[in-house]
């Protein structure tokens, strides 16, 4: 009986029959040369029995040595430990990588063919590795490799919003926490798998506990939010924890992170003040950094949320965010470790869209280089669909990074099939100053980068819904390459986790891919209406049902229109646009329809520019969200007996679930819209009263 059960994600290596793949599987990866040392090189080797064992049948004979006999092996390690990897690559194109970056060629030495894995760091060697059992998983050939690939930007974490001790995740849908922080020092299996899955996509970096790391002062708070207790990893006690789970990671690569608690000079130490710029602050925290370091040296840094919903910070003393953060970065700084300083401030603002921009763009360029600036993608709050944050552009002296959610928390949590690899790419993709500088240019330097919020917990299936794996899997795939397509991705994810029967990826990539507008129709019927979910009673399960009429600054419905005024004469979010973006959100005739709605507050009966009426189009949406949800299950049951049983039962059973809850969004949403506009639907659907 195994220690602990949880799927395979989309490591499975079943087993490939000879028949049905490339013959060069076979002759490049019976042998296998693998230099060792560095702990990234065992992982290297345990993937390559992992992997070859599992898809061939048969693991790989590992050599200490190049094989001298045998023609047709696989040989990996950095050019300065093996003569192969040179002959084959030069070392000048291997070291001009970025860290993380590999090179994968075939080629001829001594009389035999092989194939080189090869990179300037050992984190590097394991990204490749798992490139090429990519390959072998999803059936591509081997005989004629060229492949160099590099990150896209240097850092990509996932951020867990995970409260240790008490083991809950904040909008985390799949069960408690996989850290045990009371059993650590002692390490679970899981936490491998967890670690092979992340290096697999090569994400580098893993900040193991949530932003909030206390109890915010909220009215609506739970008990279950009483004792957050995510402050007290910094304290002495728990650092032999982190030591032991940061090893863990390391062998794939990845730094781990804390989030920490800007008055812990207070909390944990003895002091009386928190203020950044008090001397003893000063001191506190360089005593607290290097005793981190003495145990965990290659410690990433500090994720921090300060002077945000309750949380502490450096107002409290009359000090903006950049004393705040630089106290932290100097401690840091002499171990080359970064603050990870969050710019998601609202509250003291009409409308919260324009408060983050207007509280950080003014301190461009005042932050020390080992700080990053961590920016939501959008100025409100991961909704199903809102304009890039305008912080993007505002920036340009400072390091940013870039936060997207994985886990679902305005997207049907843990019950919606709802994929968010083809919002991201809108959103990396987006032109921040008119002249063709897309987010992902924003985010390309040293120092910057990308955070994920992660979705995965203690369940058997990792992430809640199964098809939500896909999503902490294209994050990872988008954070290292934003220039892959949707498609690609897609495709890849499901031939890696539901094997290559071409009607099955056909239909899994298509119900992923119509899963997001169908999203965004029935939760805010388009347009750039967003923020209509239920606030709840308690403060973690909130986000899921309808509830519009609790947010009228969000949606702006009144008797004569609907929509938020965010131009110049309104609350002045698209001037904070560079030009031409601003102009063109500025103007209800540029603005794109998708937009529409969170620019301008709009009659009613506006026209459209295909003749539709705003109110109209609200109807025709929601009905068709709602509509293809519904195909998109009959879809998923069209895979009985194609995959197997578990995952189909389950999923159905989500799908079930989703169609009944899209059906009550659409009910409310169109009721409330006929409720304060007074005009029917057009095609007699009457909307029903709640
Ligand atoms: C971690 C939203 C979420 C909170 C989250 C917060 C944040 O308000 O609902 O759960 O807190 O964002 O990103 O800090």
């Amino acid at each position: 009986m195994p220690l602990e059960e949880y799927d395979d994600c989309w490591l499975r290596y079943d087993r490939i029959d000879e028949g049905d793949r490339p013959a060069s599987h076979r002759r490049y990866c019976q042998h296998a040369y693998v230099s060792d040392g560095a702990p990234e090189l065992g992982a290297v080797r345990d993937e390559l029995r992992r992997g070859i064992g599992g898809l061939l049948g048969r693991e790989p004979h590992l050599w200490h040595h190049p094989p001298r006999t045998v023609d047709g092996f696989l040989a990996i390690g950095t050019p300065d430990e093996m003569a192969v990897v040179r002959d084959i690559v030069a070392v000048e194109t291997v070291e001009s990588l970025a860290d993380g970056g590999y090179c994968m060629r075939t080629g001829r030495w001594n009389g035999a063919d092989c194939l080189v894995v090869t990179a300037p760091t050992d984190r590097g060697l394991v990204y490749g590795t798992f490139h090429l059992l990519r390959l072998l998983a999803t059936g591509r050939p081997i005989d004629d490799l060229d492949v160099i690939e590099e990150p896209a930007t240097a850092d990509r974490l996932i951020d867990h919003w995970d409260n240790p001790f008490r083991k809950s995740v904040e909008r985390g849908y799949a069960g408690q926490s996989i850290f045990d922080w009371e059993l650590l020092p002692e390490l679970r299996p899981r936490y491998e798998d967890y670690a092979r899955l992340l290096a697999s996509v090569g994400i580098n970096g893993v900040v193991v506990n949530n932003v909030n790391t206390q109890l915010p002062p909220r009215e609506s708070a739970n008990p279950a939010h009483d004792e957050l207790e995510g402050w007290r990893l910094l304290e002495t006690r728990s650092l032999e924890k982190l030591t032991s789970l940061a090893g863990l990671f390391r062998r794939y690569g990845i730094r781990t992170l804390l989030s920490v608690n800007f008055a812990a000079p207070m909390r944990i130490g003895e002091l009386d003040t928190a203020d950044p710029l008090d001397p003893e602050v000063e001191a506190w925290w360089k005593r607290k950094a290097d005793e981190l370091y003495e145990r965990v040296p290659d410690f990433g840094g500090f994720l921090v949320k300060a002077d945000s919903e309750g949380q502490p910070g450096p107002y409290e003393y009359d000090r903006d965010h950049v004393d705040g953060a630089n106290v932290l970065a100097r401690a840091l700084e002499p171990h080359g470790g970064r603050v990870w300083w969050r710019a998601f401030v609202y509250g003291s603002h009409e409308d919260r869209a324009v408060q983050a921009a207007e509280t950080f763009a003014p301190l461009d360029g005042e932050f020390h280089d080992n700080v990053t600036v961590q920016i939501k993608n959008g100025p409100i709050d991961f909704q199903p669909r809102e304009p890039v944050s305008t912080l993007f552009g505002a920036m340009p002296e400072t390091n940013v990074g870039c936060e997207l959610q994985i886990t679902q928390e305005y997207t049907g949590q843990g019950v919606h099939c709802c994929y968010h690899v083809p919002m991201w790419k809108e959103i990396l993709e987006f032109d921040v100053d008119g002249e063709g500088t897309a987010v992902t240019d924003v985010l390309g330097d040293e120092g910057e980068g990308i955070a994920g919020v992660g979705a995965v917990g203690d369940d058997y299936n990792w992430t809640g819904h199964y098809l939500s794996q896909a999503n902490l899997y294209g994050f990872g795939r988008l954070a290292w390459n934003p220039d892959l397509d949707a498609e690609t991705i897609t495709e890849e994810w499901v031939r890696l986790t539901f094997g290559t029967e071409p009607a099955v990826v056909e239909t899994v990539s298509d119900i992923l891919m119509a899963s997001w507008e169908a999203t965004i129709k029935y939760t805010t019927g388009g347009l750039g209406l967003m923020h209509m979910m239920d606030n709840g009673s308690e403060f973690l399960e909130n986000h899921y049902d309808p509830s519009p009429e609790e947010w009228p600054g969000y949606h702006g419905a009144t008797a004569d229109g609907i929509g938020v005024d965010r131009t110049s004469a309104g609350s002045g979010y698209a001037p904070q646009f560079r030009d031409p973006v601003a102009e063109r959100y500025e103007s209800v005739d540029t603005c794109p329809e998708e937009l529409l709605l969170f620019f301008h507050h709009l009659p009613w009966e506006h026209e459209l520019e295909d003749g539709t009426t705003v109110v109209q189009r609200l109807y025709d949406n929601c009905f068709e969200g709602v509509e293809t949800v519904r195909e998109l299950r009959a879809d998923w049951a069209s895979l009985e007996g194609e995959i197997d049983h578990e995952r189909y039962r389950h999923t159905m059973e989500r799908f079930d679930e989703h169609v009944e809850h899209a059906a009550i969004w659409r009910d409310t949403l169109v009721s409330f819209f006929y409720e304060h506009s007074g005009i029917p639907d057009e095609r007699g659907r009457v909307p029903r009263a709640n």
